[in-house]
């Protein structure tokens, strides 16, 4: 018996697009999940905007202040897909009122707030994601498969870069609608909380709680525009930063995100090292997980031979995580299922009585790494993050 999701989307950006799509996509490739999500309300403070978004879209209607879609009863999800100063009174409001909630990363402006906000949902007893969408990607699912199936080993190294150059012209401004992620007091911080957070959710999925972390970042131009003041203001983000990290499994991390790398557009890669194999990922290369074998995990037999290499695995068999859902072997995917594939664990969780990851809570101990990085930079020292558990992270070396 299928069940409607009446949707209230709050945002029509980059991401109010992707989850839009994902609400529609599902009930073809995830037949089987009794919700269908019903594109109801979408919510925008530019009513010209929000109209011919949800009429791109095929909302039924349209509100122009959140605290109005929360008061609707013919809605059952909000979706926060809103600048990162606003996540956290939406999404309490939206608990409180008993909806579920989604919400766009990183969770919160700061650790703080998150844990208002995860305590806000786990009181309410509410279902609750946050679309750290990467998680999805099959290669990054296969990823994570390999270390359960104890193919990497005891790790020793984690090394992950998230690099991009849209923001080098000095004449790019801050603030406002498309440029709010420069903007410190709409987004918190830079490419920390933007970018850092997917590279660190990622990372505690596969190998577990970073405990501790040391920092350095900069912000190499200072001064920018403000659309909003229409005054040239401070830049209070940081535009890159890099930090060394230690690992609860004993393993040691470098992290490197940069706004400012010339020609990388979104360079979110990453690189496992074990006693057993390695893995490597490129989203620029996303349909590829490149593994090295050294031990076979069920003979125990090792690999050091003439033919040893490194396998190049083309992500796209249908004994490949998603990949049944979709078309035939070769046949790629891209971007967009990411999200599809976010909600619909989130979905398959719900019905079958589970909280499926990342919610809030996992969200927190993301948030509280972006913390800890970003006071190490300030007292330039090491910084312990708090994290000692990740709910589902894989236990590499266990
Ligand atoms: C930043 O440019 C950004 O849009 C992030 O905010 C997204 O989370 C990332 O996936 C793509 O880059």
């Amino acid at each position: 018996m299928s069940k409607p999701l009446r949707i209230g989307m709050i945002g029509y950006g980059f991401m109010g697009k992707a989850h839009s799509n994902a609400y529609r996509k599902l009930a073809q490739f995830f037949p089987e999940l009794a919700h269908r999500p019903q594109l109801q309300v979408l919510c925008g403070r530019d009513e010209a905007k929000a109209r011919a978004f949800a009429e791109t879209w095929g909302y039924q209607d349209v509100e122009t202040d959140w605290h109005k879609l929360i008061e609707r009863d013919d809605v059952d999800v909000i979706d926060i897909g809103t600048p990162n100063k606003t996540h956290r009174d939406i999404a309490i409001a939206a608990a409180q009122a008993g909806k579920w909630v989604l919400c766009e990363k990183p969770l919160a402006m700061d650790v703080a707030e998150a844990e208002e906000m995860t305590a806000a949902v786990e009181a309410a007893g509410v279902p609750n994601m946050v679309w750290f969408n990467y998680r999805r990607v099959p290669a990054i699912a296969l990823a994570r498969q390999l270390v359960d199936e104890k193919r990497i080993g005891k790790p020793f190294h984690y090394r992950a870069t998230y690099l991009q150059d849209w923001t080098i012209a000095e004449d790019v401004p801050q603030g406002g609608a498309a440029l709010w992620r420069l903007d410190a007091n709409a987004a918190g911080s830079g490419v920390t909380g933007d970018l850092l957070a997917h590279s660190i959710d990622t990372a505690m999925w596969l190998n577990g709680p970073i405990t501790s972390v040391v920092a350095d970042t900069e912000t190499f131009v200072k001064e920018r525009m403000h659309q909003e003041s229409g005054k040239v203001e401070a830049v209070g983000i940081d535009d890159a930063c890099m930090f060394l990290a230690r690992f609860a499994n004993g393993s040691m991390g470098t992290f490197e995100s940069t706004r400012y790398a010339r020609g990388r557009k979104n360079y979110n890669t990453f690189e496992l090292n074990g006693a057993d194999g390695s893995v490597y990922f490129d989203l620029e290369d996303p349909q590829y997980l490149d593994f090295f074998e050294y031990t076979r995990a069920a003979t125990g037999d090792k690999t050091e031979d003439h033919l040893t290499g490194w396998r190049k695995i083309h992500v796209t068999n249908f004994e490949h995580p998603y990949m049944d859902r979709w078309w035939v072997p070769g046949c790629t995917i891209g971007y967009e299922h990411t999200f599809i594939h976010a909600l619909a664990d989130f979905l398959a969780g719900v019905e079958k009585g589970e909280q499926a990851q990342p919610n809030f809570r996992d969200a927190l101990e993301t948030q509280r790494v972006c913390d800890a990085v970003l006071k190490s930079a300030q007292t330039r020292g090491w910084v312990d993050t708090g994290v000692e558990s990740v709910q589902g992270a894989a236990l590499a070396g266990v």
